[in-house]
């Protein structure tokens, strides 16, 4: 029975991208696009289009071939965990493998039947039993404190200089929002194979418009959803965060340089599951100031103008609609 749900199932997979492929595209762009762009007026995107996209670094904030370790870390708390799992953690588990295996050999060879014809009747040794008691509370309570305090750190609000960013998941693209910076916001879908080829970017990763932090200042990010339970991941950030319908769940970050770090939806939330990517572009505070404004946004602390909506408007940004070519004009728009 076991092994007929089995076949079904992967049969389900191996033809759920035929379905997908078969299915209308969506163009989520096009439903929060605003006015025509006639009514907006032109604005200089050149400049700002090279401030979020800079070609990554394939060695960091993406999968590498062939790559089984965790992601170089670009934050804090990322390192921090880094320094628990290869310093700590795996160190520990090492040892305790080698020393149970050792053991195991040993007992094997040691009370094989034939060395021991007649079987030892020794059921209990008390020494044995409070070393193997106590050894093992020693090395938990090794592990709790700088596990417990990790986890604290990890979820540790951030303070009044923190920037925040909402993120929002739909079904299936990534809409960003800048509350501290007028409330502007960005429609992230993901980029054809083709377009991120020629971009240089990986593969289900890139995005048209990719979201924009500042390298240096905390991100509060608050992450919910439109309609199912995602989730925002980024491997190099060591954040992930739910995003659930009807909820706001708070993440935090620091990135410490600059680049480009790729990361994925990873609930799984319907049939375009995996092809929602995250693209995250820390730049420095000066560029950021510079593409907040070219995006119609006031610095933090500023008096908020009226909020923004930015569509696709590249040639590689239409790219990924295309069902429904955008028009060519309309970069960004103020509604
Ligand atoms: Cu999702």
């Amino acid at each position: 029975m076991n092994a007929i749900k089995t076949i079904i199932f992967a049969l389900g997979l191996a033809l759920a991208p035929a379905a997908i492929a078969q299915s209308p595209a969506v163009a989520p762009s096009a439903v929060v696009a605003p006015a025509p762009a006639a009514a907006a007026p032109a604005k200089p995107v050149s400049k700002v289009a090279d401030i979020a996209r800079t070609a990554p670094d394939a060695t960091i904030g993406q999968p590498v071939p062939r790559g089984y370790e965790i992601q170089q870390q670009v934050t804090p708390i990322g390192k921090r965990a880094v320094w628990m799992h290869n310093a700590l953690l795996m160190p520990i588990i090492t040892v305790i493998c080698l020393f149970v295996l050792a053991l195991l050999f040993w007992a094997s060879y040691r009370y094989r039947r034939k060395g021991n014809p007649i079987p030892s009747k020794v059921s209990h040794n008390t020494l044995i039993e409070v070393i193997w008691t106590t050894v093992p509370v020693l090395i938990l309570l090794i592990i709790v404190f700088p596990s417990i305090s990790l986890l604290a750190a990890q979820y540790k609000p951030v303070g009044k200089d923190a920037l925040t960013i909402k993120a929002i998941g739909n079904q299936w693209y990534w809409t960003y929002e800048y509350p501290d910076n007028g409330g502007f916001e960005v429609v992230s879908n993901m980029l054809p194979d083709a377009q991120a080829k020629a971009n240089g970017e990986p593969r289900l990763l890139a995005v048209d418009n990719r979201v924009v932090v500042p390298v240096g200042t905390p991100i509060r990010l608050l992450v919910t959803s439109n309609d199912v339970i995602h989730a925002w991941y980024v491997p190099a950030f060591w954040t992930q965060m739910d995003a659930v319908p009807g909820r706001v769940n708070e993440a935090s970050f620091t990135v410490e340089r600059p680049g480009v770090y790729y990361g994925q939806c990873n609930n799984i939330c319907g049939a375009r599951h995996g092809f929602m990517p995250i693209t995250v572009q820390a730049v420095s505070p000066a560029d950021f100031a510079q593409w907040i404004s070219a995006h119609g946004g006031t610095p933090k602390g500023a008096k908020p103008g009226a909020p923004a909506v930015v569509a696709p408007n590249t040639a590689a940004n239409t790219a990924a609609a295309p069902t429904t070519p955008a028009p060519a004009a309309a970069p960004v728009t103020k509604g």
